[in-house]
């Protein structure tokens, strides 16, 4: 869309050929007598790359041990949870790891015990012992190191590795001393101290989320890769196809300035164990014969992309030493295909009904623990007593941790039946943050009031009622989407990580004019066009949120939430809690709800939201309410879906003046737009405007004095105010345009049921859109509420109007007979 990348049909038309490159396929054929003598890697590190896929071998064989037999060691212990095993692929963990350090950071899957621990290994052999001591003593205030301290006697180096055994163990067994206090499990852990980042149990999670991340480094000039870690099978999940997408963008080495024209520094690494649960990718259930051949259709470097061995450690140290080179010099990212394999089966119930016992031989014959260590002895590096003195030393070292992990005293669970308890701490953060870093802002525009929009804003009346109490014409006073840019240009000014983007965010001004002004004030790297990729335009929002900083992103209509479904529902959600509280989620999803374009394009869906714990819901109705609650959302620590209607982006104030400058409305607190005594109206978003015009009826024609109650935000929710006014009238109505049936109107007239029953003389009443499609806008009467609806259940249901005859029936009969027919 650029102005500055014009598109000619002379070169568009014109007769050519796409040439691809030759894809490197296992290229690295070397061991460790090349290795020594090129003087790459040192024989102290050889050996710790055996001991280190050793430990790893010896942890998962321990939670083998457990899950199939319930017990280790002749010790008993019933794991509950899961435990989806790596045996066969320590290699491709710990030779991954071999050199990166904690700023390079790692996000993996369902099945990431391995790589957690060959991260941390890594990151212990490269800290020195003030950095651990620092880091344990320090994570959750030293309650790790207390347990791992208790007997211990050694070096630093190695009671970080009991640290990080027992942790990562704990965790697993849902401890409270585990790394995130047992709330992360085993397929969520992750240490942000040793650059170990959420490892996910949706599969192909990590292959957006980590785009993101890297997205964060680049945008912020930090130091560091980012990998995802993902498997094989994951190659068919549309949001790792989306992260790709997104990763690969022209307009990163195009369009933006130095210093952030370089392509992002991410490896989307796919460990590639040729199996899904059971599925094949080759032969089955993909076509693509060599999973590195995907990156041939992503960008004309085709990501770099090759096949490595996965079984040989030193194949995959070359592989990354040779990729990091790349993105240092600016040219990712890079798509790696890891060759590897598990002896195990998916989880401990596979039965490995799938393959053949042979197939597994043939592969065990390729043991990467007793190839590399016969290659160490055979060049002089090992010893076969050297061999065995290391597993002694892993075996005590497991079966110290697993004792400790499995004892209720030592290594109590989190009880969540207090009030105050973790989860209810953690499920949000509350925080308020001005900024996520200290850097200056980049901007084009010195400050805000030379900005172009923002001068025009300064002519009008911050709200639309005139000295005369009559309305004023629409352009002259400040709307709601100018409400909105106020805040959000506030923020880019203060907020040096803030970034903004989704699609058509730049140069046409946001879908719905919202950013109008934004792009004179901003380089590329702060707003941007996204690729019409939802799901990585929230994914990529994690993980630039986990990093650190504060994406505002943009969904163009609701009714696209499900295209990213799991990144708003499982991912922007769960972290913060999944992690104990380490990790922030500052991310503000706008979402349009819109109300004219038919059935997959107008509906509300403010429940699916609100149903899911962990995010938080708003949807102003009003420009006062829209800046302020924006600027909560954007100083604010958690995610947040920031719900606008589309009927609401020219509305004009009508009840508070808009402050030109910075104030907050905060999120839970209803408003009593209208003070009144006879009926109380409770709406949600947009419906307030024609909950006024039925309030003016009600009041002009049956003498019934409406208080009109404004939720602004749906999680969290303060009923007080409701209470106090139902207490007062005695009866409320319930009203949005969102579908009624599951709507969140209906938790609310049930909460107010439960709180307020014997205070209430009818029941609470709720007005929303029908349980259908959303229908052509000329049949919106039919579908969503006005003014009429309310009338007609006020009669029916609440007080009958004198000779008020309602225009559709909505008794119990007919309430029934809907239900029958589930419409
Ligand atoms: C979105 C999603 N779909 C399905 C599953 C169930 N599941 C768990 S692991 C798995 C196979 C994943 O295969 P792959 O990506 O190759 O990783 P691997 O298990 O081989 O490490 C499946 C289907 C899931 N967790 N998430
Ligand atoms: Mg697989």
């Amino acid at each position: 869309m650029p102005k500055s990348l014009p598109i000619l049909p002379e070169t568009s038309r014109a007769k050519g050929r796409i040439d691809f490159q030759p894809i490197m396929v296992n290229e690295y054929q070397r061991g460790v007598a090349d290795e020594l003598k090129a003087g790459t890697i040192s024989k102290a590190d050889l050996i710790r790359m055996q001991r280190d896929m050793m430990i790893i071998r010896s942890f998962e064989n321990m939670l083998d041990a457990v899950k199939k037999q319930g017990v280790f060691a002749g010790i008993e212990y019933n794991h509950r949870g899961p435990a989806h095993l790596s045996i066969g692929q320590e290699a491709t963990a710990v030779g991954q790891c071999y050199l990166l350090g904690v700023d390079d950071h790692v996000y993996g899957s369902h099945r990431s015990h391995g790589e957690i621990l060959a991260k941390g290994l890594s990151a212990i052999a490269k800290l020195d012992d003030a950095a651990l001591k620092g880091i344990m003593s320090s994570y959750f205030g030293g309650a790790i190191l207390k347990v791992v301290e208790q007997g211990f006697s050694g070096t630093t180096n190695e009671l970080a590795m009991d640290f990080l055994i027992y942790g990562s163990l704990a965790e697993i067994f849902a401890r409270e001393t585990g790394i995130n206090k047992g709330m992360g499990g085993s397929m969520h852990a992750y240490f942000p101290p040793f650059g170990i980042y959420p490892n996910n149990a949706i599969v192909g999670g990590s292959g957006d989320i980590a785009v993101g991340a890297a997205l964060f480094k680049l945008c912020n000039q930090q130091k560091g890769i980012v990998i995802a870690n993902i498997g094989d099978a994951s190659a068919g999940c549309g949001p790792v196809w989306e992260g790709l997408c997104f990763a690969t963008m022209d307009q990163f080495r195009q369009l933006w300035p130095a210093p952030y024209n370089k392509g992002l520094p991410v490896i989307i690494n796919f460990n590639n164990n040729f199996y899904g649960m059971g599925g094949q990718p080759v032969g089955e259930t993909m076509g693509f014969g060599m999973l590195a051949r995907m990156g041939a259709g992503l960008n004309p470097e085709q990501m770099h992309a090759e096949r490595i061995d996965g079984f040989n450690p030193l194949a995959v140290i070359d592989a990354i030493r040779r990729k990091k080179k790349i993105i240092e010099d600016g040219k990712g990212p890079v798509l790696l295909d890891t060759v590897t394999y598990r002896f195990s089966g998916h989880s401990p119930s596979d039965a490995s009904s799938y393959r053949s016992k042979e197939e597994i031989e043939a592969w065990q014959k390729h043991d990467p623990l007793t190839c590399f260590a016969q290659d160490l002895i055979k060049n002089g590096v090992l010893t076969d007593a050297d061999l065995k003195k290391m597993q002694a030393d892993i075996d005590a070292l497991i079966l110290r941790c697993y004792k400790k992990s499995i004892d209720l005293v030592i290594s109590p669970r989190v009880n969540l039946k207090v009030n105050g308890n973790l989860l209810e701490q953690t499920m949000f953060s509350n925080g308020k943050v001005e900024k996520l870093l200290d850097r200056k802002p980049d901007v084009l525009i010195p400050t805000i009031a030379e900005n172009p929009r923002s001068k025009q804003l300064a002519g009008k009346a911050r709200i639309g009622i005139g000295a005369d109490g009559k309305a004023l014409p629409k352009a002259a006073s400040i709307q709601y989407r100018d409400a909105l840019f106020e805040a959000i240009i506030d923020r880019f000014y203060t907020d040096p990580t803030m970034v903004a983007y989704g699609e058509e965010n730049r140069d046409w001004g946001g879908a719905f004019a919202v950013y109008r002004g934004l792009t004179e004030a901003l380089p590329y790297n702060r707003l941007f066009n996204s690729p019409i990729s939802e799901a990585s335009i929230v994914g990529t929002a994690v993980g630039y949120a986990l990093e650190g900083g504060r994406p505002l992103v943009e969904l163009m209509y609701c009714d696209f939430m499900g295209r990213a479904g799991d990144e708003i529902f499982n991912q922007m959600a769960k972290w913060q809690s999944m992690s104990a509280g380490i990790l922030k989620m500052p991310v503000v999803l706008r979402v349009s709800v819109g109300a004219k374009y038919g059935a997959q394009h107008s509906q509300d869906w403010t429940a699916l939201c609100a149903h899911i714990p962990g995010l938080k819901v708003c949807f102003p109705a009003t420009p006062y309410d829209a800046k302020g609650l924006m600027y909560s959302a954007l100083t604010g620590t958690d995610p947040v879906v920031f719900f606008e209607s589309q009927r609401s982006y020219d509305q004009v104030e009508l009840f508070t003046p808009v402050p030109e400058g910075r104030y907050e409305v905060a999120f839970g607190d209803p408003d009593v737009k209208k003070v009144g005594k006879d009926l109380t109206i409770l709406t949600v978003g947009a419906t307030l405007y024609r909950a006024m015009e039925a309030a003016k009826q009600l009041e002009e024609k049956w003498g019934i004095s409406v208080e009109l109650i404004d939720a602004r935000s749906i999680v969290h929710f303060d009923y007080t105010k409701v209470l106090a006014s139902v207490r007062k009238t005695r009866k409320i109505l319930l009203a949005s345009d969102a579908c009624v049936r599951g709507s969140v109107l209906q938790t609310m007239a049930a909460d107010i049921t439960t709180m307020a029953f014997n205070d209430l003389d009818a029941p609470p009443v709720i007005v929303g859109a029908r349980n259908w499609i959303t229908p052509p806008d000329e049949l919106e009467d039919a579908f969503f509420p006005f003014p009429v609806d309310f009338l007609d259940a006020i009669h029916t249901h609440i007080i009958p109007l004198k000779g008020y005859t309602p225009a559709r029936v909505c008794d119990e009969g007919e309430l029934v007979r809907r239900g029958k027919l589930g419409v």
